[in-house]
């Protein structure tokens, strides 16, 4: 690990989004997603299931005001009703109790985390001050002694921190903090931030190396990357301290969560059997010593998010074990574990990942959030080593599975992203229940669209990183960027129709010169890439090279190829212009073997994109089609309007099966497949489900 690598994300402030496909994007999030889930925080959609979020802040602030000023108030002693209390049927909702997911308090956090990047990049009064409102009902609920977990706080204060395993105090404690940092980054106000650290610091109290604390961690992972977070924000090694504890303790003999569980049972009434030692904690990633870990198991959020901790640790101690766990993981993950979209976490027992290789497509569980998490351990390892690698599998993560997640209007939303799907199979059969045909309005568990909006309106951090000497261009936005360097700043203007077009154009401004690096990625799947430095309109120096195979075609002292970057340093002029064409080819993949689900089967993808089939364009039956895998040159690639914005469907040669004539028998006489012309047309696998409900595929025989 080499510190001079290192970068960090830009701020928000300084990346504006100028772009058709992004600033859509954004746009939803901002127009629907964020209003939506206030809405939805606060219980008043209409059939949507309750979310009892902010009630629950509401209702613990209540308690802690009674607390304050009734001699005779009893706070509850803590007893446990379900993961997911709901009313009982036929009561209304009673007063002093705590309904919904343990995790509930988490959705506050999310959406206020969305609003803050939201608000820095199209600032509303009015957004503002429902969240500034919102935030003083969360502040209010928050103990004398800074603990701000309503489940607990409602439930009973005696049993904190008892079921670190299972109760996600810690998962809530890390999405605060990730919500007060983004919302204080955004507005400058620290009302919630103030509390989380407050929170925070009750947190280090209570865990740590010393003597006589707690040697727990977390049950789902996410305060280990928050902490890290919160320590780059504030310089406090105290937070740093506490995130490196949660990893250093995790997995570590005697496990904690049977110590945990042990020492519950003595005071939980409830059927008990011992388990053996270490029982299920693959799921947890809580098995082994975090520096030890070779495979990517269990609940693969969870995963994704505590392997970005561990990036950030490694990154930020230099910790050259972690890394090296980190670096396992991580090919562990892209080349055994992950679909071609990107998704992770195959099985739907545990939200999981499954074996090496074993990646079913119509019983996929590829949760929205676990594509979220590898975005985000994508991100951290580019920025202790800028390698293309890491941001094309976090391109392919963003582009297909999290932008699937929502529909194209913002209103509606996957959970689980399957890449073959039967709508008559998802509703009748029960292996499938967890495949949705159509994007639900909401959830109960409510996890995917808040962590959506999180990310989408905060790409402008994946898309470039800094150092004080070079500007890293991992995705390519249309954008205006703003780049400090020693000698100046540099105003970058990036001009593109990515990801239909892999032409960017970089136009540079400055007042004076300024000397600078400038990287840019170099994608995986772009086999031929021009490079062109300065423009002979302006009038300086005209540098054109290509990129074949990893090399480049002449040297230029000022150009270098590095782990799939080119790095260009210069003193830049006001009007330098750049310009990267990465050709864009339809490039038509198969499976490794092993993955005998698609034995014989290829999808394509261009450029990031990967694309399917869908019912409404090519017919029922979609496994009576084989595809040609073609020249290049018999692919239509089209632009299309049919979506409500511009985007490149495939038209390519395939073949569909004819009925034989034994259309009743079940198992007629084999005879030679009849097969007809047709031309099979692509979209792109994140606009599926858009047009009504039916048959979607990924892979498809290969003809
Ligand atoms: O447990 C909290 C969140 O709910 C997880 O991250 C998701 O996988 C869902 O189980
Ligand atoms: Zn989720």
């Amino acid at each position: 690990m080499d510190k001079k690598n290192f970068s960090q994300p830009l701020k928000l402030q300084v990346v504006q989004i100028a772009d058709d496909f992004w600033g859509r994007e954004q746009e939803l999030v901002r127009t629907e997603v964020i209003p939506y889930q206030w809405e939805a925080l606060n219980d008043r959609v209409e059939g949507a299931a309750p979310s009892f979020c902010m009630r629950n802040f509401k209702v613990a602030g209540e308690m802690r005001r009674k607390q304050l000023t009734q001699k005779n108030y009893n706070p509850p002693k803590y007893s446990f009703r379900g993961f997911n209390a709901l009313p009982e049927e036929g009561k209304g909702l009673q007063p002093d109790t705590f309904y919904g997911f343990v995790f509930q308090d988490s959705d506050f956090s999310k959406w206020i985390e969305a609003v803050g990047y939201s608000l820095i990049n199209c600032p509303d009064e009015k957004l503002e001050k429902t969240a500034d409102e919102a935030i003083e009902i969360v502040c209010d609920a928050q103990a004398d002694n800074g603990y701000l977990d309503t489940y607990y706080i409602i439930n009973g204060m005696d049993r904190i921190f008892t079921n670190l395993k299972d109760h996600h105090e810690l998962y809530c404690f890390g999405h605060l903090l990730e919500g007060a940092i983004s919302y204080y980054q955004a507005t400058g106000k620290d009302r919630l931030l103030r509390a989380a650290m407050k929170y925070g610091d009750f947190v280090a109290e209570h865990f740590g190396y010393e003597e006589g604390k707690c040697k727990g961690y977390p049950g789902h992972e996410i305060a280990e990357m928050a902490l890290a977070r919160l320590y780059e924000l504030t310089g406090e090694e105290r937070y740093l301290n506490l995130s490196c504890f949660f990893l250093d303790m995790r997995g570590r003999q005697p496990y904690y969560f049977d110590l945990e569980e042990e020492s519950r049972n003595q005071y939980e009434n409830r059927p008990y059997r011992k388990p053996a030692p270490g029982e299920r904690h693959f799921y947890y990633q809580a098995n082994r010593p975090v520096r030890e870990l070779e495979e990517a198991t269990g609940h693969a959020v969870r995963a994704a998010y505590l392997y970005s901790g561990m990036a950030d640790v490694a990154r930020l101690r230099q910790d050259e074990d972690l890394w090296k766990a980190c670096k396992r993981l991580w090919k562990d993950i892209t080349q055994k574990k992950m679909y071609i979209t990107g998704g992770i976490g195959a099985t739907h027992i545990g939200e999981a990942f499954s074996f090496d290789y074993d990646l079913p497509n119509d019983t996929a569980y590829s949760e929205t959030c676990a594509a979220i998490g590898l975005v985000f351990f994508a991100r951290r390892m580019l920025q202790i080593k800028a390698k293309s690698e890491y941001a094309d599998v976090m391109e392919q993560a963003l582009y297909n599975t999290v932008l699937a997640g929502m529909a194209l209007d913002g209103k509606s939303f996957f959970y689980v992203n399957p890449l073959e799907v039967n709508p008559k199979a998802d509703k009748q059969d029960e292996r499938k229940a967890h495949v949705k045909a159509t994007r639900q309005k909401w959830f109960g568990c409510a996890c995917c669209p808040p962590n959506i909006a999180r990310l989408v309106s905060s790409v402008g951090a994946y898309a470039y990183t800094e150092n004080a000497d070079t500007l890293f261009t991992h995705l390519y936005i249309g954008s205006l960027v703003e780049k400090k360097f020693a000698t100046g700043t540099l105003d970058l203007q990036v001009d593109t129709d990515y990801p239909w077009d892999g032409q960017v154009d970089i136009s540079l401004h400055c007042e004076k010169s300024v000397k600078g690096q400038l990287a840019f990625r170099i994608p995986g799947w772009a086999k031929q890439v021009k490079v062109e430095v300065n423009s002979k309109k302006t009038g300086h120096t005209f540098k054109a090279f290509e990129i074949k195979e990893g090399q480049m075609t002449k040297e230029f002292p000022m150009a270098k190829l590095k782990d799939g970057y080119v790095y260009l340093s210069d003193s830049w002029q006001d009007g330098d212009c750049i310009s990267l064409s990465f050709e864009m080819d339809v490039v038509c993949y198969r499976s490794n073997t092993k993955v005998t689900e698609n034995s014989g089967k290829v999808a394509f993808m261009r450029g990031p994109i990967c694309y399917c089939l869908e019912e409404i364009d090519n017919g029922a039956n979609l496994a009576d089609l084989s595809v040609v895998p073609t020249r290049q040159s018999k692919i239509r690639v089209k632009k299309n309007k049919d979506f409500g914005h511009n985007l490149m469907v495939l038209e390519i040669p395939g073949k569909r099966l004819v009925a034989d004539g034994e259309t009743q028998a079940l198992y007629p006489v084999y005879r030679k497949p009849v097969k007809e012309d047709v031309v099979l047309k692509y979209i792109p696998y994140y606009a599926w489900n858009n047009r009504g409900e039916g048959e979607m595929t990924v892979w498809v025989k290969a003809d």
